[in-house]
């Protein structure tokens, strides 16, 4: 028998696919549904890398298993099209970023499908088109007219050089990615969404939710949810109070300093009576040249300055305590100042050393001449006058209760997320609908005249000062004001990349909709998506943004359910042969579309499902590649040993129930490298007979389907089958016939035999070991000893060594 032309046959079953609707996703079909959602690509020049195969072959294996077990199957594909490479690709070569992005999605496509995917090609949406576009700004149109979108002075990266504002990912160390120059932060007046509004719905909803465990955490650490008090300081001989966040209340009296933040307005307030105001302003000029990262660097060395001439006083002790601007607290989290408890808080400590403040214990335990003691579990309050002896938690309480009745501060929770920066000051996205008209004020554009769509332009160059390219056409700028018909002013800043991503899983039910984002009873009918899978670095920003806005929309009664994602699982990265994170600069790329055309779509599928742990970063591995081609090419010649037969061959019967049990479970659970070894050890079992009824070989292939589909299809329809296996049910199992035999064990102690039991064939060593020292006549001898070793020969014998 010849080998498989795969060529020939991949092409041959992708245009059956594709010509019978195969992956047609039907509205209120009455078969139960499943929703399958990968992250939609960013279709970037050099087209998919081995990452997207990976992240999308897990997904279609569960598809295509759901297809088979009779679930009407939603996976969609789509393009995240808006963007800088795409928008500096066509500065660069002076071509418009429309005809980039249509030629790039078209090569996309070409090589979804060469790849075999089985996604439902007529829901493809790109977040550049109007149709789409419109309905994003429709979303942030709501949010603004619930006063969830509003404009304020933050600061931005600026090259003064260029003269635009870059994005973090533009800047780099600190400089400009265009030219080089040292970048700073320019305040400018731009948009935010009020995510803020969302923060407890948000953490709250992780709860109802089956997330991996580290996803879960990561999000709830960047809400990042304190409980903790505020507390006000008076400023001595002033009016002013300096107010306080702090999550350790119960430290109180262990604050021997303050301090605030460069940007704090006390600053500026008391300039008058501040001695050494201009020491204050260099340091602050200091400061804004650093990257909020670069200021809360756990390590880097703590600076400050002494306000000379202002203090504080302590509100229980009435003592006065010295007030430091220090860049070490933010003002964008909490008030923006601190009381410093240096024996117990680390960088508080750090600079109570490199600045000479006193160090106070307030919690007996550590030992606070070498460094701060920051254990809360034990220890009880010392120096603290009503608190001594409570533990820290019960002194928590007792002070909080304290600050409240005597109105000195109340409890308080804080979050570490911050609105969102909703804006870019660039060319390609979504233009922010917005109009501002001297006598109406700021307003969105009614949703009639939605979409804003986004001009052409003969030069997509960033603005100059940090403007928008967009100021500079005045035909877009300048406006009739829809309410009263004066000279009005359109927004120029676009929305940033995250914009389109944030509810391109609602579009997908109802992408040709042109009346509504997506119809109701639709979303309803395939909401929640049941499994989504992406990467870990998209389980914050983008997961929470996307989860944001369809809270807003349940809460606006346009969409039915609040949670977006009923699941969400994690590939970990395809590194380089070497080991290395795979880039050009070190030449350890691996073009799958190269791998397709020399092994075929079927090998490099199961070669990068069988890699490693799928949540794990796997190495490449050329042999690897053969290996599953290999194993492909033999599975196809066991068609030369079929005969016909609707029963299991007698020896494979046990072989086969256990692959369709460990098979199945395994693709749920995610473990798609374990079903193939035992796809592959299945085969093995397989090539040892002299024959093979039809039923065997059918088995087989249904299990390997999701992995190789066209192999599987062709030689489905070798065997005489008139289904194709995208519509075959997959295979049941028997429980009963997934088991051997059981075989006897024998068990010694010291090399004597002190007792048998009967087992499984094939049960694992720690079976054997648990199953040998629950025996009576074992544990008379164990019992009396110490157990020093036990060695387990699989399938014989349990030795076990007492001393
Ligand atoms: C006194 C204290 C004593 C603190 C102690 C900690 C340990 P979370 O919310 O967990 O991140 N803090 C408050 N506002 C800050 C700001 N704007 N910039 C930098 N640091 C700030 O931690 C909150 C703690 O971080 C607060 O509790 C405060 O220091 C500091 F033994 O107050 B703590
Ligand atoms: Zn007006």
């Amino acid at each position: 028998m010849e080998n498989l032309d795969f060529k020939k046959v991949e092409k041959k079953w992708q245009d059956f696919w594709y010509q019978n609707d195969c992956f047609k996703a039907i509205d209120f079909d009455p078969r139960p549904k499943f929703y399958g959602l990968i992250e939609f690509p960013y279709p970037s020049g050099a087209g998919m890398h081995v990452g997207h195969i990976r992240a999308y072959t897990s997904l279609d294996v569960v598809s295509r298993k759901r297809r088979m077990e009779g679930y009407n199957v939603l996976f969609p594909i789509g393009f995240d099209a808006f963007g800088l490479p795409t928008e500096n690709y066509a500065i660069k070569n002076n071509i418009h970023p429309r005809i980039v992005t249509d030629r790039n999605i078209e090569t996309f496509i070409k090589q979804l499908k060469m790849a075999g995917f089985s996604f439902d090609y007529d829901r493809v949406v790109d977040t550049t088109d109007e149709k789409y576009y419109k309905w994003t700004q429709f979303i942030f149109k709501k949010l603004f007219d619930n006063g969830l979108a509003y404009k304020s002075k933050t600061y931005v990266n600026y090259c003064p050089s260029c003269k635009v504002v870059l994005a973090n990912e533009e800047s780099q160390g600190g400089k400009c990615d265009r030219c080089g120059t040292d970048v700073v932060q320019k305040e400018k007046d731009v948009w935010f969404l009020k995510i803020t509004a969302y923060c407890e719905s948000l953490l709250e909803g992780i709860e109802k939710v089956n997330y991996l465990p580290r996803i879960k955490t990561e999000q709830i650490n960047w809400i990042g949810k304190s409980t903790g008090a505020e507390v006000n300081f008076k400023i001595k001989d002033n009016d002013d109070v300096l107010r306080i966040f702090t999550t350790r209340p119960d430290t109180l009296f262990g604050v021997s300093f303050m301090v605030i933040a460069p940007e704090h307005p006390l600053v500026e307030k008391l300039k008058d009576q501040i001695n050494n105001y201009s020491e204050i302003e260099a340091y602050i000029e200091q400061t804004h040249k650093k990257s909020e990262f670069e200021r809360v660097q756990m390590n880097k060395d703590k600076t400050g300055v002494k306000l000379d001439g202002v203090v504080a006083i302590h509100p229980l002790s009435g003592k006065e305590v010295p007030i430091f601007v220090a860049d070490y607290v933010m003002m964008g989290y909490g008030t923006g100042a601190i009381m410093a408890v240096p024996a117990h808080d680390t960088r508080d400590y750090e600079f109570a050393k490199k600045y000479d403040c006193p160090i106070i214990p307030v919690i007996e335990g550590g030992d606070i001449s070498k460094e701060a003691y920051t254990d809360t579990e034990v220890g009880q309050m010392i120096n603290s006058d009503f608190l001594n002896g409570l533990s820290v938690e019960e002194a928590k309480v007792k002070i909080i209760e304290h600050l409240e009745s005597n109105k000195i501060g109340e409890k308080m929770v804080n979050f570490k997320m911050k609105d969102w920066a909703f804006n870019r000051q660039r060319y390609w996205g979504e233009p922010i609908p917005v109009i501002t008209c001297p006598h109406c004020g700021q307003f969105c554009v009614d949703e009639k005249d939605l979409p804003v769509v986004l001009p052409n332009l003969e030069k997509f160059e960033p603005g100059q000062d940090g403007e928008s390219p967009l100021a500079s056409l005045d035909s877009f700028v300048n406006c009739k004001c829809p309410k009263c018909g004066a000279d009005a002013k359109r927004e120029t800043d676009t929305m940033p990349q995250w914009a389109g991503s944030s509810w391109y899983f609602l579009r997908y039910c109802d992408p040709h909709n042109d009346k509504e984002l997506a119809n109701y009873d639709k979303l309803k009918y395939w909401l929640p998506v049941d499994w989504y899978n992406g990467g870990m670095e998209h389980v914050t920003r983008h997961m929470i943004y996307s989860r944001f806005w369809n809270h807003f929309l349940y809460d606006q009664g346009l969409v039915p359910v609040k949670e977006p994602y009923a699941k969400r699982t994690a590939q970990g990265l395809i590194l380089g042969a070497d080991g290395n994170k795979m880039s050009k600069s070190l030449g350890n790329t691996v073009d799958p579309v190269a791998v397709i055309n020399d092994f075929g779509a079927d090998t490099l599928r199961t070669f990068i499902m069988f890699i490693g742990d799928y949540e794990q970063p796997t190495p490449w591995n050329e042999n690897g590649v053969t290996g599953c081609k290999r194993f492909l090419d033999k599975v196809y010649k066991l068609l030369e040993k079929v005969v016909p037969g609707e029963e299991y061959s007698p020896a494979l019967v046990t072989p086969m129930h256990k692959a369709i049990k460990e098979v199945s479970s395994d693709i749920e659970n995610g473990k798609y490298n374990t079903a193939i070894s035992k796809l592959m050890i299945l085969n093995n079992e397989c090539s040892k007979q002299k024959q093979l009824t039809k039923k065997d070989v059918e088995t087989l292939i249904c299990l390997l389907n999701p992995f190789a589909p066209h192999m599987c299809e062709e030689m489905n329809e070798l065997l005489g089958n008139k289904t194709p296996l995208v519509t075959t049910p997959w295979p049941t199992y028997i429980e009963e016939l997934t088991h051997e035999a059981e075989i006897a064990i024998a068990v010694q102690v010291n090399g004597k035999l002190r007792g048998t039991f009967m087992v499984a064939k094939d049960s694992p060593k720690e079976l054997l070991e648990e199953k040998a020292l629950a025996l009576p006549t074992v544990q008379n001898y164990t019992s009396q000893g110490t157990i020093r070793k036990i060695i387990v020969v699989p399938n014989k014998i349990v030795n076990i060594v007492v001393a």
